[in-house]
């Protein structure tokens, strides 16, 4: 059967040592929650460390470990105290995270972290490699794990490989500031599908590949070399019915069936009526905004005295990184900010915030949920935030609102929240007000429609669509691969031109005879491209054609020696290769003072980029422009240029990094037809690079050979990857 293996830090099961023996508990934190639920039905194995260092175990401790793990369908990684402090702590505790939540300032930047993050993540590669059997797929977990995806893919190209990053991935900006950055991307980029939780972390991601690697990005694939990678959005999701039908149950219990928490929680509403709690539930993190939320209550608190004695804020937060000294220094900020709060407006009969520094089981979590008649969830950057999600979908009766800030994943799919912004702490204080006086009609209003979003999109979904996805980039591959150019198919092509005896060739110039360069007049032919054409126009069946969106007078003084035909401006103007230049259709270009000056308003807000006239189009170029200004003004320009170009009969070609408006109805497509008419060829091929070469791909006679220079879709028969395997075909057309 085939199987999925997870891979992450950590295994869902943790190993403990009590006194002498070795204890399992389930581990903590929003990935190890979630997946608990789903990994069982995947039938591989969940590859992690367990918790405990190997410095600590004998060899019959790691024989009775891997005994237990294996019980549980989980794999081992064993790691000493030495990795953890420099893999875990170190590079994906104090340089990743903080970067990847905008918190550079706690960056550690530190190469021995760097030296062991690649160490352990080969550990985790290698582990799983010792399991993973044919037909075998990855799912490999967030960012302590980013180069692992290509590890795996260096030594078993076939495996299909997931990755989901369960943290932000910032903007460039901030992650350029990366000494290690182009390794992480290049790592991440080992597998087929990385999902994030939001389309911002994807754009994010988007950028960076781009902007470090400069490879084709099409919608949501990239192209690297012959292997393509989609990104995707997945926003994670909980295992709903869990949470729900838990807290259904304990609310049948009787009153002695009732936990102590659970009965101590009723008490305190006994008291009063009016009683209110407000929840707070974290790992001990400076990225979840627990400082920010305390000082927001106590403003509330100073401006409503008349909720004192009446609201209590419960907050667990769950010890996580003890070791890091920014999480020292931040338990430190919290208990300060508590005691403080507590002796401000705390009596003998009123604690303003109850505060447990640990972790509780799982019932009192859902206990605490279903009591609370506020969540008060204010992360100042969150990938997610399961415990959001885990509060809505406790609240059998409907009723509880929900304040969320706008810097968590979560908030994208919670319109019915109360949303703010974690860094203005007044408005956190009047959020606060809010969701204590919201009536009750209110309260489940918006409850029953973020409970349905979340019952929805659960778990078992997200896990299924990632699956769904990853399904589906294996058959873009495999699509994909079946146009590359293979060198038996060169072969076959070149077989099927040496048996014919008057071949049409139609070469594209820039991008499929050379490559692009940032000034487009410093592109001319070299050497190795004019010894190629003379040696190609000397057999007398061939009748070679560049065909280029290209001015009449560059070609011809490129190309004008060569025994070549020239089609300029996609098709406006031919030169047979003994005649004079020819208009193939009658054009006017009396639009340009129309178009021009709008043109000329992109050239002043788009630094870099400028206008090229030829006698029939205008042209706006932007190649030398900062790349994701350049593709946003592409895309107004185009937009503003709709609107016009119906009334004057014209055309927007959008080339590589061209925008060209030209007059309608003529394009390579057509003025290829044209050359063909009335002369007789019996094999016809044509190469090229961009969107204009589509339209000759498509209208050629079927029996012409189309070849795409580049690896995003096409209507081409096959692709190359590069102008290089460009000249390589045409090589081997004389051999
Ligand atoms: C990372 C990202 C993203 C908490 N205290 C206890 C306890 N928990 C459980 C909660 C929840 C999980 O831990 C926390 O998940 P979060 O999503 O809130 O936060 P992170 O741990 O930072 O998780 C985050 C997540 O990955 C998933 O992709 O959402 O943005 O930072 O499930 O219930 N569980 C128990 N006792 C506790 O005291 N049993």
């Amino acid at each position: 059967m085939e199987k999925i293996h997870i891979v992450s830090n950590r295994l869902p099961i943790s190993i403990e040592r009590n006194e002498n023996e070795l204890k399992l508990t389930p581990s903590v934190g929003g990935l190890a929650t979630g997946m608990r639920s789903i990994y069982k039905e995947f039938g591989g194995k969940w590859i992690g460390w367990p918790g405990i260092n190997s410095d600590d175990l004998t060899a019959k401790d790691i024989s009775q470990i891997d005994k237990k793990l294996e019980e549980e369908n989980c794999l081992a990684v064993q790691l000493t105290k030495e990795e953890i402090s420099l893999y875990y702590e170190g590079f994906s505790n104090n340089v990743i995270w903080p970067l990847f939540h905008y918190f550079s300032q706690f960056i550690e930047y530190n190469s021995d972290y760097w030296e062991a993050y690649k160490v352990v993540n080969q550990k985790f590669a290698d582990k799983t490699l010792e399991v993973l059997e044919d037909g075998d797929t990855i799912w490999i977990h967030d960012y302590q794990l980013l180069l692992v995806p290509a590890m795996i893919k260096e030594k078993k190209p076939g495996v299909t490989i997931g990755f989901f990053l369960h943290i932000p991935f910032p903007s460039f900006e901030v992650f350029r500031t990366l000494p290690w950055r182009k390794d992480l991307i290049l790592g991440m980029l080992g597998a087929d599908l990385i999902g994030f939780h939001t389309y911002d972390y994807e754009r994010h991601f988007f950028s960076s590949v781009g902007r470090l690697l400069g490879c084709e990005i099409s919608f949501n694939q990239i192209h690297v070399e012959d292997h393509i990678i989609l990104g995707d959005a997945f926003p994670m999701g909980i295992d709903y019915k869990k949470f729900n039908s838990k807290a259904a149950e304990l609310f049948q219990k009787t009153h002695h069936e009732k936990s102590e928490l659970h009965r101590e929680l009723e008490k305190y509403f006994l008291v009063s009526p009016e009683r209110q709690l407000i929840l707070s539930i974290d790992r001990l993190d400076y990225s979840k905004g627990i400082p920010n939320r305390l000082r927001a209550f106590e403003i509330f608190l100073e401006r409503h005295p008349e909720f004192r004695n009446k609201v209590t804020l419960i907050m667990l937060v769950v010890p996580s990184r003890s070791e890091v000294e920014q999480y020292k220094l931040l338990k430190g900020e919290i208990d300060g900010l508590v005691g403080r709060i507590n002796g401000r407006f705390g009596g003998v009969n009123y604690t303003p915030i109850w505060y447990f520094y640990r972790s509780l089981p799982f019932d009192s979590l859902i206990e605490l949920y279903s009591l609370s008649d506020v969540a008060l969830v204010t992360p100042v950057r969150d990938g997610m935030n399961l415990v959001a999600k885990e509060y809505i979908a406790s609240r059998v009766n409907q009723t509880g609102v929900m304040i969320i800030s706008e810097m968590a994943g979560a908030s994208k799919e919670m319109g019915e929240a109360i949303t703010i912004n974690p860094n203005n702490e007044p408005e956190i204080a009047d959020a606060i007000f809010q969701a204590l006086i919201m009536p009750l009609q209110e309260q489940r209003e918006r409850m029953s429609i973020l409970q349905k979003r979340i019952a929805r999109y659960d778990v078992f979904k997200w896990a299924g669509e990632f699956i769904k996805a990853l399904r589906k980039v294996e058959g873009i591959q495999k699509n994909f691969l079946a146009k590359l150019i293979t060198p038996a198919v060169r072969k076959e092509i070149v077989g099927q031109f040496k048996k014919a005896n008057s071949r049409a060739v139609f070469l594209d110039y820039d991008g499929t005879l050379v490559d692009f360069t940032t000034d487009p007049k410093t592109a001319k032919p070299d050497d190795a491209l004019h010894n190629l054409l003379t040696a190609l126009e000397q057999d007398e069946r061939n009748t070679l054609t560049v065909i280029s969106g290209r001015d009449r007078n560059t070609l011809e003084n490129w190309l004008g020696n060569h025994k070549v035909n020239l089609i300029c401006e996609h098709g406006v103007w031919l030169k047979n290769w003994n005649e004079e230049w020819q208009m193939i259709d009658s054009i006017n270009s009396d639009w340009k003072p129309l178009i021009r000056p709008i043109l000329e308003t992109y050239v002043d807000r788009t630094p870099g980029s400028f206008i090229e006239e030829k006698n029939y189009s205008l042209v706006w170029h932007y190649r030398k422009s900062e790349p994701d200004q350049g593709s946003l003004r592409a895309n107004e320009l185009k937009d503003e240029l709709r609107n016009m170009i119906a009334n004057h009969n014209l055309e927007i070609m959008e080339g590589n990094k061209v925008i060209e408006v030209k007059t309608g109805g003529i394009n390579k497509g057509i003025a290829a037809n044209r050359f063909l008419k009335d002369r007789d060829f019996d094999c016809i091929l044509a190469i090229g690079d961009d969107w204009t070469d589509e339209y000759m791909f498509r209208e050629l006679p079927e029996s012409a050979i189309t070849v795409k220079v580049g690896l995003t879709n096409t209507a081409a028969d096959f692709k190359v990857e590069s102008v290089a395997s460009v000249r390589l075909l045409l090589k081997s057309l004389l051999e």
